[in-house]
C-alpha cells in the first residue's frame, strides 16, 4: 500500500466461501467493497474457516474459495490497492483465536443470537468451532488492528464482543488493540428471500428460486423474478412490513436503476407485478452482465487468482504474525 494510504483507516470485511454469491451477498456486501478503496485501507477475507463451522464437501469448499476471490476481484476490488486474501493462508488468526477463546467467557459465547439459529438449523452438528466462532471473528478483526468493519444487524453482536475481549485483553496486560467500529454503508440493504421474503436471501437455502446468484443466466433471473413471492394486492407500493416481497423487488430495483421508491411505484402504476418483475428481472441482468463477463475472465486465470491470492497472505502474514509475537509476549509464552 502506498504512503499516502498509511494515513488512512484499516477496514476489514470478509465472505464465507458457502456457496456461489447470491444478490443478497452483492448488494450488502462485495458491491461496496471497490468504493471502500478510495476512503480506507481495505482487507478483504474470504473466511474459509468460518464456513467450516457447518459441513462442506472439500472440493466444492475448495472450488468455491477460488470463486470466491473471483468475484470479489470482478466486483472491482483492486489487488494493488486492498489486502484480499484466504483466511487459512493466514495462520495467525488460528493463533490469536486460541489467545481468544482463552479470555472470552461462556456466559458470553453463549448469549450469542447466531449461535442458537445456527444451533437450531444444524441440530445434528452443534460443534465447538460454532460455539466459539465469534472469538474467531474477534482475532480476523484485531489481528490488523480493524478501525472499521462493515457490519449488517446480524453481525453487530459480534462486533461487540470483538470490542469486549480487546478491552479486556488491553485492560489485563496493556494497550494492545483498538476498539473496532461497525461501518455502516449507505445502501445496506437487506435482501430478501424472492421464495419467502420474511427470511434473508442466503446462498445455502435449498430452494434454488429463493435466490438469484451471480452467476445466473438472463433466463434464470428473469424466470425467478417472475415466480417471486409477492402478495394478492396487485399494487406496485413501498411497505416492508405488510407488503414484504415487492418491498423487497423495489429495494433491488432502486439499487440497479437509481430510482427513488416514488418514482417506481409511479412507473408501475395500474399495472399490476407481471410489468414490474419483468423489469426488475431485466435490471438485475443488465447490471450483472459486465461483472459476468469479468469474473468469467478472471476464473479462466487461476493462475492469475492464486497469485492475488498468495500475495494477499503474505501482505496479510506480515502484519498479523507481528501483531502474534506482540500478543503472544504479552500473555507470557516462552520466546526463543
Ligand atoms: N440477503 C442479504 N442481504 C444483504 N447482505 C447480505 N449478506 C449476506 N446475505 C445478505 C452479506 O454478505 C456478507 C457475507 O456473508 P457471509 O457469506 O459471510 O455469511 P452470511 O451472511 O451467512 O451469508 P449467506 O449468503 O446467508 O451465507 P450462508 O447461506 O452460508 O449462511 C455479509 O456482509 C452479509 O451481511
Amino acid at each position: 500500500m502506498s504512503e499516502q494510504s498509511e494515513r488512512k483507516r484499516v477496514i476489514l470485511s470478509g465472505i464465507q466461501p458457502t456457496g456461489t454469491f447470491t444478490l443478497g451477498n452483492y448488494i450488502g456486501a462485495v458491491r461496496n467493497w471497490a468504493k471502500l478503496q478510495d476512503e480506507f485501507d481495505c482487507l478483504y477475507m474470504v473466511a474459509d474457516l468460518h464456513a467450516l463451522t457447518v459441513r462442506q464437501d472439500p472440493a466444492a469448499l475448495r472450488r468455491h474459495s477460488r470463486e470466491a476471490a473471483a468475484m470479489i476481484l470482478a466486483s472491482g476490488v483492486d489487488p494493488k490497492r486492498s489486502i484480499l486474501f484466504v483466511q487459512s493462508h493466514v495462520p495467525a488468526h488460528t493463533q490469536l483465536n486460541w489467545i481468544f477463546c482463552c479470555n472470552a467467557q461462556f456466559g458470553e459465547l453463549s448469549r450469542m443470537t447466531q449461535f442458537k439459529d445456527k444451533s437450531a438449523k444444524h441440530p445434528d452438528n452443534v460443534n465447538g468451532g460454532l460455539f466459539t466462532y465469534p472469538a474467531l471473528m474477534a482475532a480476523d478483526i484485531l489481528i490488523y488492528n480493524a478501525e472499521l468493519v462493515p457490519v449488517g444487524q446480524d453481525q453487530t453482536q459480534h462486533l461487540e464482543l470483538a470490542r469486549n475481549i480487546a478491552q479486556r485483553f488491553n485492560n489485563n496486560y496493556s494497550p494492545t488493540f483498538v476498539m473496532p467500529e461497525g461501518y455502516v454503508t449507505k445502501e445496506g440493504a437487506k435482501i430478501m428471500s424472492l421464495a419467502d421474503p420474511t427470511r434473508k436471501m442466503s446462498k445455502s437455502d435449498t430452494n434454488a428460486n429463493a435466490f438469484i446468484l451471480l452467476t445466473d443466466d438472463r433466463d434464470t433471473i428473469t424466470r425467478k423474478f417472475k415466480r417471486a413471492v409477492t402478495d394478492s394486492e396487485g399494487e406496485v407500493r413501498y411497505d416492508p412490513a405488510a407488503k414484504p416481497g415487492v418491498s423487497n423487488l423495489m429495494a433491488i430495483y432502486h439499487i440497479f436503476t437509481g430510482k427513488t421508491m416514488e418514482e417506481i411505484q409511479h412507473e408501475f402504476e395500474g399495472q399490476g407485478y407481471g410489468a414490474f418483475k419483468e423489469a426488475v428481472g431485466t435490471a438485475v441482468a443488465d447490471g450483472l452482465a459486465p461483472i459476468q463477463n469479468e469474473y468469467n475472465r478472471i476464473l479462466a486465470d487461476k493462475e492469475y487468482v492464486d497469485t492475488v491470492l498468495k500475495e494477499g497472505a503474505e501482505s496479510a502474514s506480515r502484519i498479523a504474525n507481528k501483531m502474534i509475537q506482540k500478543v503472544y509476549r504479552k500473555v507470557g509464552l516462552l520466546q526463543l
